[in-house]
């Protein structure tokens, strides 16, 4: 057992994200952030895939803090849609994060549609002693047709996971994290970091 905790610069700017990912690697782990280095720009993600653009935000906050860092790229993949919004899920209804008008938007796109299935994907890209690695985290279920839950955030009050039947938004943090894209993908991150890195 190790006796000291890891520091780990994870690069976002979403404080939600931030509280489920601390949460997730627990005590052993401590997450600083790229505000708490100086880095107070929006980080770019220009990338056409949720793989690029975790790259890209890790590669990012390495080139101007020159730390090892790691990054997420989260989507909500509907089949009706085509696996929108995807990668374009931040701004799928306006340029800004409006988490109300995207799940608008979401609605009116799936009006009369019969078929819900949809899936959270998340891509993390851990940037370490010069090598890059990906760890991967997909949680199945459906879209409903009005928000439910004041818990999460994003898409959450309208996402039902499989074997579920209330909202990500009615879950606690807790339970969320259990089933979840991004508690799924953290694991394979916390499980790598102590088994095969020694970070100090
Ligand atoms: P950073 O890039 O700063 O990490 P972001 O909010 O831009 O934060 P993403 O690009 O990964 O994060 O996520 C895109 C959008 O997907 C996000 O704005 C939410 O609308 C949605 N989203 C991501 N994770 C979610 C979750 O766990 N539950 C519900 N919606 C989520």
């Amino acid at each position: 057992m190790t006796a000291h905790v890891r520091k780990l610069l994870f690069a976002t700017n979403n404080a939600h994200k931030l509280a489920e990912v601390q949460a997730v690697l627990g005590p052993d782990f401590e997450l600083t952030t790229p505000r708490d280095c100086g880095v107070t720009e929006e980080i770019p993600e220009t990338c056409d895939t949720l793989e690029g653009n975790a790259a890209q935000k890790a590669h990012y906050l390495h080139d101007r803090i020159g730390m090892d860092c790691f990054a997420d790229d989260t989507g909500l993949e509907v089949a009706a849609l085509g696996g929108a919004p995807g990668v374009h899920s931040a701004r799928y209804a306006t340029e800004g994060h409006d988490f109300a008008a995207n799940n608008r938007l979401l609605l009116r796109n799936l009006e009369g549609v019969a078929d819900r299935r949809a899936r959270f994907r998340t891509v993390i890209a851990l940037l370490l002693n010069g090598q890059e690695y990906r760890f991967e985290g997909i949680v199945e279920g459906h879209i409903i047709d009005h928000e439910i839950g004041h818990e999460g955030f994003g898409y959450d009050p309208l996402f039902i996971p499989d074997g579920f039947d209330k909202t990500f938004a009615q879950m606690t943090a807790a339970e969320k994290n259990a089933v979840s894209h991004r508690g799924r993908a953290v694991r394979k991150l916390a499980d790598f970091l102590l088994k095969t890195a020694s970070l100090l």
